[in-house]
């Protein structure tokens, strides 16, 4: 080759690969280029302001834009927003800073996706409260989280401020989400220490112009571990002080905290119980506490104890005569269902029965029980179910797990990424609906070829039911591997082990069927619905079939709708999920072409994981749940191609699984 050549080779090869250059999804959906230089005059003097600004006069191609404060009629909510576009000049007001924050946001998603900006928009938020939850430790770990290691440096902080900071605050501004609970619910007093306290302080000095406010989740023995009291009665008065104490110190840091997130009295969390107290009694005493900065307490529904009353009814039990007796400034934080983030579960009774006392909606953004973030399961499909359940119940905000970790791209897998879009969107409102928010998300994230949208837009609206059908169809539950809650092992027997942690607990299989009698006959907590609805539940010919082994202990030949018996639907469930799986996967090699090479070839790994793992969870339970209904599998599925005896020898996926110490299953009896 001549030299000119040689010299040349790299710039053909440059522009051969340019055509879709690599990604390695660290952008998430803010993959709008940074090169215009828009006019845009930010007349608000706020930090919201100018942030939004800036991210237009960067990344806007369309005509003039003035940003303005305004006392508008429309704008009924803070952080809402009106844009009118006059063609060659748009305005957008708000009430505050952050709102013309998020209408900068939702011009340039319109711009990303395609869309035209309409003469005009008004959008106000419909819960007040869009919070992440981090279930992150103080050593750096996650609590069921899939994507590395926390993005909090804690060593590190408060002098050292990561870049990546800023950048979760600008994703999480750029979907609505407005505040951030940085810890675990299984929390560490070190949190409240002063030490911390300044650390906690700098991330929230960096979350605030973006909107963002911290809030804490806190032991309610902090003022033993770390005040060094007796006790952590709330009705002691040292105690009390102690609360109050330790909210001015916070305060004086973090002028606009939030507030504190609350899991007491479940899975070994210190609380009220513990001195004969009740739930409202422990959270009033915090209310009090924080009040007077304005602060709130959102107190964690999430009970159970090891008793023998049916685990879906406790919540309820607990909290139901309760309802009434908290300050105002408390909200209940519910998790979607009355278990605990199944693939499918009817929703928590408590969001129909509490009417004084304000709630708040937890919901899984990790993927616990859906596969980690080795499987596609685009959740906001799940939630608008719930949504829908719930129609015409007030919340006062959302609270979702956080899939998020150090991990390059944000999530431990590029669809992952879709979840943390659709909760904020979801939060922000409702009502725009699953298959709206993923294509919005495909549109910002992977590409604009019209075929290829598609494909990926139908893997992601049939990824849940997949999960749901190749683990646990027609209402089953909690059939997971100990501890991991990855793979199947519906043998799971540990003795000593709580029976409500074991899957016998749930799937209650014998000779004559399966599921768990929870109508009138059985444990009764149907009872804790609405009437109607309560009475449809109750009735095996009226329960909906997706939640029929949730409520009902049905016959191996009892006749299902298809016109097939229990049995054979059951068969038929799994391996429609196994299928679907293979479905996903031709979609997504259908769309790659239009995809840079990593990302195309990160999901398509993925999407092997997953096909082996269904397979596995189908054959697993199957064969099991065989050894009971002693049927034979019907013929027009695919046969199972493992042995059982073989699959109760190894643990799915988790290498580094451990039986629980001794110690550990004592904590737990
Ligand atoms: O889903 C269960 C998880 C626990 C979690 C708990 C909770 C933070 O397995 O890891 O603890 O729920 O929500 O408190």
């Amino acid at each position: 080759m001549n030299k000119k050549l040689i010299f040349l080779f790299p710039l053909f090869l440059s522009l051969f690969t340019l055509s879709i250059q690599a990604e390695d999804g660290s952008k998430l959906w803010l993959r709008n280029d940074q090169q215009q230089e828009a006019q845009v005059k930010d007349k608000s003097k706020t930090a919201g302001g100018a942030i939004g600004a800036e991210e237009l006069m960067k990344s806007w191609k369309g005509s003039a834009v003035t940003l303005t404060i305004a006392k508008d009629k429309e704008l009924t909510t803070d952080d809402g927003f009106k844009i009118e576009n006059k063609g060659d000049k748009i305005t957008l007001k708000a009430r505050t800073g952050n709102g013309l924050l998020y209408g900068c946001y939702h011009m340039l998603r319109l711009q990303a996706c395609g869309y035209p900006l309409p003469p005009l928009t008004i959008d106000n938020p419909v819960y007040s409260l869009r919070l992440l939850n981090h279930w992150d430790n103080l050593d750096g770990t996650i609590e069921r989280g899939y994507a590395g290691h926390s993005l909090w440096q804690w060593n590190e902080l408060p002098a050292t401020l990561s870049p990546r900071y800023t950048d979760y605050a600008r994703a999480n501004a750029s979907i609505g989400i407005n505040g951030t609970v940085i810890n675990n619910v299984n929390a560490s007093p070190q949190i409240l220490s002063s030490e911390y306290i300044e650390k906690v302080k700098a991330l929230a000095d960096v979350f605030r112009p973006y909107g963002i406010k911290v809030y804490l989740s806190v032991n309610f023995a902090s003022p033993m571990a770390l005040g060094g009291l007796p006790t952590a009665d709330p009705l002691d008065e040292a105690v009390v002080k102690w609360w109050k104490d330790k909210c001015d110190e916070i305060y004086k840091a973090i002028p606009d905290f939030g507030g504190f997130l609350v899991k007491a009295n479940s899975e070994g969390q210190p609380g009220p119980g513990d001195y004969g107290r009740s739930h409202s009694q422990g959270a009033n005493m915090l209310a009090d506490a924080i009040a007077p900065h304005g602060g709130i307490v959102m107190w964690r529904s999430f009970v159970y104890s090891a008793s023998d009353a049916d685990r879906a009814k406790q919540a309820y039990e607990e909290f139901k005569p309760l309802d009434g007796q908290f300050r105002e400034n408390i909200i209940l934080q519910v998790k979607n269902g009355p278990i605990d983030f199944q693939p499918r579960e009817p929703y928590s009774p408590l969001f129909t029965a509490i009417d004084s006392t304000q709630l708040m909606a937890e919901l899984q953004v990790t993927q616990e029980y859906l596969g980690h973030s080795n499987h596609i399961a685009y959740l906001g499909t799940m939630w608008q179910e719930f949504f829908d359940e719930i129609k015409g119940v007030k919340l006062k905000g959302l609270a979702g797990v956080a899939n998020i970790g150090d991990a390059v791209n944000w999530c431990g897998s590029d669809f992952a990424q879709a979840n943390w879009y659709a909760f904020g969107r979801l939060a922000w409102n409702p009502a725009t609906g699953a298959t709206k928010i993923a294509k919005e998300w495909v549109l910002q994230t992977f590409t604009h070829d019209a075929a290829a949208v598609n494909n990926i837009v139908d893997l992601m609206l049939e990824s849940r039911e997949a999960v749901v059908n190749y683990m646990m169809p027609l209402g089953l539950h909690h059939q997971f591997a100990w501890g991991h809650h990855y793979g199947p092992q519906p043998w799971c027997e540990i003795r000593g082990a709580r029976p409500d942690w074991l899957p016998s607990y749930y799937h209650k299989a014998d000779s004559q069927g399966l599921g768990f009698d929870r109508t009138s006959r059985g444990s009764n907590a149907v009872a804790q619905y609405p009437k109607t609805l309560a009475s449809q539940l109750d009735d095996i010919n009226t329960c909906p079939e997706k939640y029929l082994l949730w409520f009902h202990h049905a016959a191996w030949t009892h006749p299902m709708r298809s016109g097939r018996t229990l049995w054979n639907e059951l068969c038929h469930k799994y391996d429609d999920g196994v299928n679907a799986v293979r479905d996903m996967r031709d979609r997504w090699a259908k769309a790659m072409p239009t995809v840079d090479d990593q990302r195309a070839d990160a999901v398509s790994r993925k999407l092997n994981i997953q096909l082996k793992d269904a397979i596995w969870w189908k054959d697993a339970c199957l064969l099991y749940f065989q050894t009971f209904s002693k049927l034979p599998l019907p013929n027009d599925i695919a046969p199972t191609t493992h042995q059982l005896d073989q699959m109760k020898r190894v643990e799915l996926g988790i290498s580094n699984y451990e039986c629980p110490s001794a110690e550990l299953l004592d904590k737990m009896r």
